[in-house]
């Protein structure tokens, strides 16, 4: 990709009046100014440099090499006040080899001054330039018809008429058509005036959306370190934010901001921007590259949108590759069509394109395609889904699910991406997959929610599932418990974490709201950390309860003296598998206590312990040695020192050196 030109800047390429300087100073005008930003058009040597020049005062051909062949080659900017509306002009070159420069400026532009010369009338890039502008969605403009001073009367009327005809059924049909002369001056007031009135229908952007500056240009400045510029197309940006460039993910603090000439403590969406950035070099950045909120988005190479392929155009083939541009980033993408083989000239389809290399996108977001080679305009599109995942060949969902997108309300697309996730969506993501506030989300996952469609699982960070899915998992859950306790019909449940595993190991939250769902509802029960059936006891066979009556008596009998749980299998009627499953009843109803690996006692046994180390503290004081204990017991070194250890954890005794404290 061309980087922008780089090389010396001056304050003057900036459209600066003081050089650039910590924005400390904030300008009242700033904020209630109106910004809007009018992007030039048309074929190449029809006026627009010139024209710009004559409405602002500004020569937009800032390089040596424009002012020298006397032609536009990059982007250049000029900017003219008209009663509380500020425009900046962003200026584009007409040649055909550098439509790639002109696309990145037509990016962020709010109405297009579609230039066309009287002598010439509609010229290859007036076409071309005003096709990028129908596919880009661009609302508004106005034709200037210009070097009137070079034609007559007759020739300007047929000339208007051919344009009548190119524009008719475009968002140009009817706007206003102006012969000017940069030459004589003529019409220039009265293009002002349209200037002005079309500026006052562009709607008021609200700074409240995630910031997005894509960058045009970036140069080192001496003194000033990195600046970059570009039209702030979404939200805000202040003077020490912190702010990241991507698709590089690098994390950078503004030093400083201009606008148009003005240093400024915080620029909004519609405004020319050149911003000082600290922490990186120039180098480092190059045009197509994104300025926005730290930490929020990811940069994606893989998108599905929908696409529309010019009349002009040649049909599109499966899997064809083209050039993408998009703000002021551009790649080469690969384009699979979605709903058929083959694209037809003026038709539009779903495509899913693979970029080859990352760009920040969100849906809405409008791009150029041109064809791979030769290199012309051939299309354009919208953004559904920047983080679309790759789809199996003819899959019924995918047409309805980017319809959705597309068409549906927030609430309906908040509840498709739900639908499309089985693991439950975070508030960070719904933010990084569909470019909302914040506000925005929650107040859809609001509504949702309300209608039960949705469900919040988790408050911090905010998670929420569909309700469809937690349904399912719920019916995963209930049917992994059922064929547990079938297959484990001594037990009396399962805990929590072995049931998640055997229920399709949905994450963590998710699990726990269908879990919670079925507890809500009386179909299972839990107890600790066991989930079981709701009213199911455990049925055991009249071997199994004269077992358990059996082992539970050898152990009260055996009082501290206990037997190895070896010695009391031998006398059981049951084999030995569901001997050990009785045994952990026995434990679980807290008849048998562990106190080590194969060291089991009656709760009787340890009971009477404990009350006699109670009367022993009482008549002989706290302090109690190992021999003492051992002596008291009767219990060889063997059991003495777990049985204590276990003491000491449930905090009857205290070890103290070689001594026990009794508590
Ligand atoms: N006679 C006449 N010549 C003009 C007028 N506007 C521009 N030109 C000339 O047309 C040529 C191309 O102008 P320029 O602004 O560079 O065109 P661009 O390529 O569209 O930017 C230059 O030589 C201008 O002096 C005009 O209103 N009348
Ligand atoms: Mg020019």
């Amino acid at each position: 990709m061309n980087a922008a030109p780089s090389g010396a800047a001056s304050a003057f390429d900036l459209g600066l009046v003081a050089p650039l300087a910590s924005g400390r100073h904030p300008v009242a005008r700033m904020e209630t100014t109106k910004h809007v930003i009018v992007g030039t058009a048309g074929h190449i040597d029809h006026g627009k440099s010139t024209l710009v020049e004559a409405l602002t005062g500004t020569n937009p051909d800032r390089l040596e090499e424009e002012k020298r062949r006397g032609i536009t080659i990059d982007l250049g900017f000029a900017f003219l006040n008209l009663e509380g509306v500020r425009l900046g002009f962003v200026d584009v070159p007409g040649h055909e080899r550098f439509v790639r420069n002109m696309l990145a400026g037509v990016g962020g532009i709010d109405l297009v001054l579609l230039v066309i010369a009287a002598d010439e009338s509609i010229k290859p890039q007036t076409r071309e330039h005003f096709d990028i502008c129908r596919l880009l969605g661009i609302p508004r403009g106005i034709v200037a018809l210009t070097k009137s001073d070079l034609v007559d009367a007759d020739m300007l009327g047929l000339v208007r008429l051919e344009i009548e005809e190119f524009v008719r059924g475009s968002f140009l049909e009817g706007a206003a058509i102006l012969p000017v002369s940069a030459r004589t001056g003529a019409g220039l007031d009265a293009l002002k005036l349209e200037l002005l009135r079309a500026a006052q229908a562009v709607p008021a952007k609200g700074a409240t959306r995630h910031f997005r500056l894509p960058i045009d240009r970036a140069f080192a400045m001496k003194g000033f370190g990195t600046v970059v510029t570009g039209t702030l197309v979404s939200g805000a940006v202040k003077a020490e934010d912190e702010v990241e460039l991507y698709p590089v993910r690098k994390r950078v603090r503004v030093r400083g901001l201009h606008s148009g000439g003005t240093s400024v403590e915080r620029a909004v969406a519609g405004q020319r921007t050149a911003v000082n950035l600290a922490g990186i070099e120039r180098e480092e950045i190059e045009r197509g590259m994104v300025l926005a909120p730290p930490g929020i988005f990811e940069p994606a190479k893989r998108l599905d949108a929908r696409i529309t392929l010019l009349r002009s155009a040649r049909p599109l083939q499966n899997r064809a590759r083209v050039h993408f541009h998009q703000g002021t980033a551009e790649a080469v993408a690969d384009v699979v069509l979605l709903e058929s083989g083959e694209l037809a000239p003026g038709e539009s389809g779903l495509a899913q394109l693979q970029l080859d290399k990352p760009i920040l996108l969100l849906p809405g977001d409008r791009f150029i395609l041109r064809q791979f080679s030769p290199v012309i305009t051939i299309g354009g599109g919208a953004v559904l889904d920047a983080r679309a995942p790759r789809h199996r060949r003819n899959d019924p969902a995918v047409t309805p699910f980017l319809g959705t997108l597309e068409h549906g309300s927030r609430d309906e697309i908040l509840a498709a991406l739900a639908e499309a996730a089985p693991q439950g969506l975070a508030l960070a993501q719904i933010i990084a997959r569909t470019g909302w506030t914040e506000a925005e989300a929650r107040q859809a996952a609001k509504k949702l929610t309300d209608a039960k469609r949705l469900r919040t699982i988790a408050e911090s960070p905010f998670i929420v599932a569909s309700a469809k899915i937690v349904g399912e998992r719920a019916a995963a859950v209930r049917k992994a418990i059922e064929d547990f306790h079938r297959a484990n019909p001594l037990l009396p449940g399962i805990p929590k974490q072995e049931l998640r595993g055997r229920a399709g190991k949905a994450r963590a939250e998710i699990f726990l709201a269908a879990l919670d769902d079925l507890v809500k509802t009386g179909v299972v029960t839990l107890s600790g950390d066991l989930v079981q059936r709701a009213g199911r006891e455990i049925a055991l066979s009249p071997e199994e309860a004269r077992a358990k009556e059996l082992i539970e008596r050898e152990f009260e009998r055996a009082g501290l003296t206990v037997p190895s749980f070896a010695q009391v299998l031998e006398k059981l009627p049951v084999e030995s598998r569901r001997a050990q499953k009785i045994l952990q009843i026995l434990l679980r109803e807290k008849v048998l206590i562990k106190v080590a690996e194969d060291l089991v006692f009656h709760r009787a046994a340890v009971a009477r312990l404990r009350a006699m180390l109670a009367g022993y503290r009482k008549e002989r004081g706290e302090r109690l040695p190992i021999p003492v204990f051992k002596e008291l017991t009767g219990i060889t070194r063997k059991y003495a020192i777990p049985l204590l250890e276990y003491l000491d954890r449930e905090h009857v005794t205290r070890r103290v050196g070689d001594e026990r404290v009794i508590l």
